[in-house]
C-alpha cells in the first residue's frame, strides 16, 4: 500500500542554526577521515567532549567507504573544536564489522557511550564506559536488531534507563519501516529488562516511516527534554546531490522531533511537539552522502538557558543549532 506523503515541512522558528556550520568536517581531522558526522557530545567541568563517527574512503578506490572509526574532539565553548591526534574507538573482528553513531551520557563522573554495532549476524546496540576517552569497557551488547540507544544521566529507583529502537521486520516492518521508540531499564547496564513501547510512529504526524532516539535526554523543570529523529518518504521525491559518495535513489528525509518525558517516571510521555524541530533546509543538510538528513546525537543545557543541539547533517558533517530551553518546553507543552 503506498504511504501518504507528509508534504512540505519547515524548521521551528525557535531554532537558530549556528552561522559557522558545519562545526566539524573531515578537513579538521589529522588522520584519514571522509565523513565526520552523527556525534555524541557531553560536558565535564568546563570542557566539552565530542565523539564522532568517521567513515573513511578507501585510498585505492576513493568512491568507496571502507572503514569506520570514532574520533574525539574537545572544545572550551562547544563551538570551536579541536580534533585529537588519533581516533579513540573502533571495533572490528571476525564477527563485528564496525561501531558507529556514538551517544554520550555523564553519570557521576564517568562517561557512558551507547553506539550501534554492525555484526555479521545483525545490528546491535552497545553500551560502554570510559574515564579517559582512551580505554573503553564494553558493558553490554543488545540482541539484534536494535540501535540508537541513549542513556538517561540519572538513575530511577536505582535503575539505569535507556531509550532504544528495535527494528521488528516481521512484526511491524514487512511493508515499510514502521519502527518505534522503546524504553528499558537495568540495575547494572549489563542486564536489560522492563522493555516497553514509549512512542509509536503513529503519534508523530511528520513521520510515515520510522522514528528513533536522538540525543540523550536533558533534565528540565518540566520534564526530560528528549529529541528523536523521524523519517518520511515521498515516493515521488528522490533527494538530489553532488558528492562522489551520494547514494543514488535515496528517498528518505530525516527530521528532528521533540518530546518531554515525566521527570519521575520516564516511561511516560508528557508532551510532544506535533511539528518537527529541525528540517533539512541548509545546503549542508540537503547535500552530502545521504541527502536531507538531520540526525541529532548530543544536547547540552547551558546555565543561561541556551540549549545546544548537535546533529549530523546529510551523513557527512556535524552541525550545531541552538534554542532557549523555555521555548523548547513550550513547544512540547502546546502539542
Ligand atoms: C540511519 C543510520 C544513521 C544514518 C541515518 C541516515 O538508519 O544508519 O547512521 O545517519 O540512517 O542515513
Amino acid at each position: 500500500m503506498p504511504t501518504e506523503p507528509v508534504g512540505p515541512l519547515t524548521t521551528s522558528p525557535i531554532i537558530t542554526r549556528f552561522e559557522g556550520n558545519p562545526i566539524l568536517t573531515a578537513a579538521k581531522c589529522p588522520y584519514p577521515a571522509t565523513l565526520t558526522f552523527n556525534a555524541g557530545v557531553c560536558k565535564l567541568g568546563d570542557l566539552y567532549y565530542m565523539v564522532f563517527r568517521n567513515d573513511v574512503a578507501d585510498p585505492e578506490n576513493p568512491g568507496r567507504l571502507h572503514e569506520t572509526n570514532l574520533g574525539l574532539a574537545t572544545s572550551w565553548d562547544g563551538i570551536n573544536w579541536e580534533v585529537q591526534p588519533e581516533p579513540c574507538f573502533s571495533l572490528a573482528d571476525d564477527e563485528i564489522v564496525r561501531a558507529y553513531d556514538p551517544r554520550l551520557t555523564v553519570i557521576g563522573q564517568r562517561v557512558y557511550m551507547c553506539f550501534a554495532v554492525d555484526t555479521r549476524h545483525g545490528i546491535c546496540g552497545g553500551v560502554a564506559v570510559t574515564d579517559d576517552f582512551s580505554e573503553f569497557e564494553i558493558l553490554s551488547f543488545s540482541a539484534p536488531d536494535n540501535r540508537n540507544m541513549v542513556l538517561f544521566p540519572e538513575l530511577f529507583g536505582g535503575m539505569y534507563v535507556r531509550l532504544e529502537r528495535p527494528f521488528p521486520v516481521y512484526g511491524r516492518g514487512r511493508d515499510s519501516e514502521r519502527f518505534d521508540i522503546w524504553i528499558s531499564d537495568s540495575p547494572d547496564l549489563r542486564y536489560w529488562g522492563n522493555h516497553q513501547l514509549l512512542l509509536g510512529t503513529e503519534h508523530v504526524p511528520f513521520c510515515n516511516r520510522k522514528i528513533g532516539p536522538a540525543a540523550p535526554p536533558v533534565r528540565t523543570h518540566a520534564g526530560w527534554l528528549t529529541t528523536f529523529h523521524a523519517v518520511d518518504v515521498d515516493e515521488n521525491v528522490t533527494w538530489g546531490g553532488m558528492t562522489q559518495f551520494r547514494q543514488e535513489g535515496w528517498k528518505k528525509r530525516y527530521t528532528a522531533g521533540l518530546m518531554l518525558l515525566d521527570l519521575e517516571d520516564p516511561y511516560q510521555v508528557v508532551g510532544m511537539c506535533r511539528t518537527p524541530l529541525i528540517v533539512p533546509e541548509a545546503d549542508y543538510e540537503l547535500n552530502g552522502f545521504r541527502n536531507a538528513v538531520i540526525f541529532p546525537g548530543g544536547m547540552i543545557l547551558e546555565d543561561d538557558g541556551e540549549v545546544k543541539i548537535y546533529y549530523g547533517a546529510a551523513d557527512a558533517v556535524t552541525c550545531l543549532a541552538t534554542a532557549r530551553v523555555e521555548d523548547l518546553i513550550a513547544l512540547c507543552q502546546q502539542g
